[in-house]
């Protein structure tokens, strides 16, 4: 089984700024406990950050036939990308929606997640541990 983890806009500036709302760990340090986690289940993973729209949903279209689920932080796409929707909607692939932070617990225009609908389910709040629990649950789809 192959699980990619993906990451939007930003978070490779993970544990540089804002420690208060995002975490004192950096992107490597969270894929590597990732990495390690899903190693000792015989899970295969790959790690995919882009701040750029288009590259996020080549990706997307990449992992058509070579993965078998996704766990996705698009950052700010999340809010308003329906391009990254509907190549969520396309690649017919489990994706797991995570977030660091609560997104539901902050402004307004966070709230609304336009890929919701077309994802497998979202995890939100939980620090680092979201993308814990969202690769638990990406295996968890992947194998039904
Ligand atoms: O809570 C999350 O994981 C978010 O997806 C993070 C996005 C934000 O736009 C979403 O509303 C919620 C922002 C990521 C920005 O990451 C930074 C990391 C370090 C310093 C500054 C920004």
């Amino acid at each position: 089984m192959k699980i990619l983890i993906m990451n939007g806009p930003n978070l490779n500036l993970l544990g540089e700024r804002e420690p208060g709302i995002y975490g004192s760990e950096s992107l490597d340090s969270i894929n590597a406990d990732l990495a390690k986690r899903a190693a000792k289940l015989g899970v295969d993973t790959e790690f995919y950050q882009s701040n750029h729209e288009g590259a996020l949903i080549d990706k997307l279209h990449a992992a058509r036939g070579v993965f078998d689920a996704i766990v996705l932080n698009a950052g700010a796409y999340t809010h308003y990308s329906i391009a990254i929707r509907d190549a969520i909607a396309a690649i017919k692939l489990p994706v797991v929606e995570v977030h660091l932070s609560n997104i539901h617990a902050r402004e307004s225009f966070r709230e609304n997640s336009v890929i919701a609908p077309v994802c497998a389910g979202q995890i939100s709040g939980f620090g680092s541990y979201s993308y814990t629990l969202g690769l638990y649950a990406a295996i968890d789809k992947a194998k039904k």
